[in-house]
């Protein structure tokens, strides 16, 4: 019995045979495979859902700005013209971008961008936007270069010196900027006082730095006349930007400062297309229907700008009515298990080759409320 006993022990200790583990591995294994196959594929689905969720997130984020923006265009800046020259709502320059893309800037005044009283006010002196609104008395003679006003001058802070946002306006030659509108508000245009006579109460506009300072008196009795704070007059600018012209940049800037603040918006955004629609065939209708390219209420295929000397078509910018903006992103990485697809054409630009890039494509119809009347 013992000896039986001990013989079982010896076989026992001989452990598992190859056989046998050959067998529960590939049992093992049978399990495995299958069960590793489902947590990859899930995972890299989870990996491609992240990046497109990502993507969408970036167009989104993008046209977020950009509706808010372009609902803006041309407010408070009809008709203005400026030492720069006129001053235009919308400035849409075609297919400038390396790869194709679209730019567009958006004009318009924005009166908390930057207040005058910047806290370096020097003591004693008038903060320029406090200066009260005064109003055109007696019609002069259009060439005069002086103006007689209803309010009383002296000690208003129209005859002493002011500062606005880092700049002294001294007397006697001033140089204020002041904006006049009409009595029914249909008419303004930056002037630049050049001088202040209290008794009897006279602005003074003469010819200013090669600007012509049209006169205050081509404007009616009543009109207003109030400090301007060009630094308020925004020039905001969309492009595709960055180290690979991918990255959707927002530039807000003075309209007279040619370089800005370029703020990076979003990350892979691979186009960005504009159209513009307005009555640009003068049949008094804007043709929304039709596609662009067989409208001729429709511009998406050509600059439509001041910025390009070619002042031809400047008068169209007014009548644009609608702005369609279309920006399109794509995942960070290609997903090659997944089926190739190419960059869709858009508006004018054609569609590109077939790669593994997902894409998401936001488009948004915005109108503009204050170009033209
Ligand atoms: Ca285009
Ligand atoms: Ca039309
Ligand atoms: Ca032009």
């Amino acid at each position: 019995m013992k000896e039986l006993f001990l013989k079982k022990m010896k076989r026992d200790n001989s452990g598992f045979t190859l056989l046998e583990l050959m067998i529960v591995t590939g049992i093992f294994m049978l399990v495995l495979i299958p069960v590793l196959g489902v947590f990859s594929s899930s995972y890299e689905s989870y990996v491609v859902q992240d990046d497109i969720s990502g993507t969408q997130e970036n167009v989104r984020a993008g046209m977020l700005f950009m509706k808010r923006d372009v609902r803006m265009a041309g407010s408070g800046i009809k008709d203005l013209i400026t030492l720069d020259g006129r001053l235009y709502g919308v400035e849409f320059e075609n297919g400038v971008g390396d790869t194709g893309s679209d730019r567009l800037t958006i004009v318009y005044h924005n009166p908390d961008s930057s207040p005058c009283d910047d806290g370096n006010v020097p003591s004693g002196t008038w903060v320029c936007s406090d200066l009260p609104t005064v109003t055109l008395k007696d019609k002069m003679p259009e060439t005069a270069t002086a103006a007689d006003v209803n309010e009383e001058l002296k000690g208003s802070g129209w005859d002493e010196d002011c500062y606005c946002g880092g700049t002294l306006y001294t007397k006697p030659k001033f140089g204020y900027r002041v904006i006049i509108t009409s009595p029914k508000g249909d008419m303004s245009n930056l002037l630049i006082v050049t001088g202040v006579l209290p008794l009897p109460d006279k602005l003074l506009n003469g010819p200013f730095d090669g600007f012509e300072n049209k006169v205050l008196n081509t404007y009616p009795n009543k009109s207003t006349i109030r400090f301007f704070n060009e630094e308020q007059v925004l020039a905001v600018t969309y492009y595709l930007g960055g180290d690979n012209n991918d990255t959707l940049m927002r530039n807000s800037r003075s309209y007279n400062d040619d370089v800005g603040n370029p703020q990076p918006l979003a990350e892979n955004i691979e186009d960005l297309q504009f159209a513009l629609y307005g009555d640009f065939d003068g049949d008094n209708t804007v043709d929304l229907e039709t596609p662009c390219d067989t409208n001729g209420d429709c511009i998406n295929d050509e600059s439509l700008t001041s910025l390009d000397g070619d002042t031809s078509d400047d008068g169209l910018i007014d009548s644009v009515r609608v702005v369609r903006i279309s920006i399109l992103g794509r995942t960070g990485t290609p997903h090659r298990e997944l089926s190739p697809t190419a960059r869709p054409g858009i508006e004018d630009h054609t569609a590109g080759s077939v790669d593994y890039y997902r894409r998401r494509l936001l488009q948004a119809e915005v109108k503009v409320r204050n170009l033209g009347l």
